[in-house]
C-alpha cells in the first residue's frame, strides 16, 4: 500500500449465537466505486473465536487476481451485507479456505478477494472489528466525494476529505459528520 495510509471505514460485524445470518460470497471492491485497485486492504480482528462453527470467513484462494465479477443484490434480511450482495458465480465448497481466527488474531484481505461466511451455530457471539485501510493516492473514477481518517504519512492529496478522529462516544458533531458521509 505504500507509506501513506488512510482509515476508510471501521465496523463491528457481529453474529449472534444460533442465528441464521450469513455473508454471501462477494468482492468488497464490487460496491465501493473505487475500481479494481490494489491500494485497499481489509483487516478483520477477532474479539471472540471465529471458527467454522461460529461462522468465520471463507476465502477463495487466488481470487484477488480476478477482475470485478458481476454481483446481484438480494436484500435478504438474513444477509449481514447491506444489500445482500452476492457474486453471480457458484463457488465450489472445495475452492473455499477457512479463515478461522482465535480471539485477538487478525486476517487481512485484498479488495478483490472473493469471500463470505456461514451462520453462527455456536453458543457464543462471533464479533469481528473490521478496519479498511486505503492508499490516499487512489482516485475515485467519478471524483465523487469520499472520506477517510489520516493514519500514516501524507494523506492530504485532495482525493479524500480528511475527517477528524471521533470527539467522543456518539458525540453530536461526530454523528453529524457520519450522517453527511
Ligand atoms: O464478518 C464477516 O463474516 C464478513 C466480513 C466481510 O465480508 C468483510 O469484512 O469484507
Amino acid at each position: 500500500m505504500g507509506p501513506d495510509v488512510l482509515l476508510y471505514s471501521t465496523e463491528f460485524l457481529i453474529k449472534e449465537p444460533h442465528r441464521k445470518h450469513v455473508v454471501t460470497m462477494h468482492q468488497d471492491l464490487a460496491y465501493w466505486g473505487l475500481g479494481e485497485i490494489d491500494g485497499i486492504l481489509t483487516t478483520w480482528l477477532a474479539l471472540t473465536p471465529a471458527t467454522p462453527k461460529s461462522g468465520c470467513m471463507e476465502f477463495v484462494k487466488g481470487s484477488h487476481k480476478s477482475p470485478i465479477i458481476p454481483h446481484e443484490d438480494s436484500f435478504d434480511e438474513l444477509n449481514l451485507l447491506s444489500r445482500g450482495q452476492e457474486i453471480k458465480v457458484n463457488v465450489a465448497e472445495e475452492d473455499k479456505s477457512s479463515g478461522a481466527l482465535a480471539t485477538g488474531e487478525m486476517s487481512l484481505h485484498h479488495g478483490l478477494m472473493i469471500h463470505g461466511s456461514g451462520a453462527n451455530t455456536s453458543d457464543d457471539r462471533r464479533i469481528g472489528v473490521v478496519m479498511r485501510f486505503l492508499s490516499p493516492h487512489v482516485k475515485k473514477p467519478n471524483n465523487a466525494p469520499d472520506y477517510g481518517v489520516a493514519m500514516r504519512g501524507n494523506c492530504d492529496m485532495g482525493n479524500f476529505t480528511l475527517c477528524h478522529v471521533p470527539k467522543g462516544l456518539f458525540h453530536p458533531e461526530d454523528l453529524l459528520l457520519y450522517q453527511d458521509i
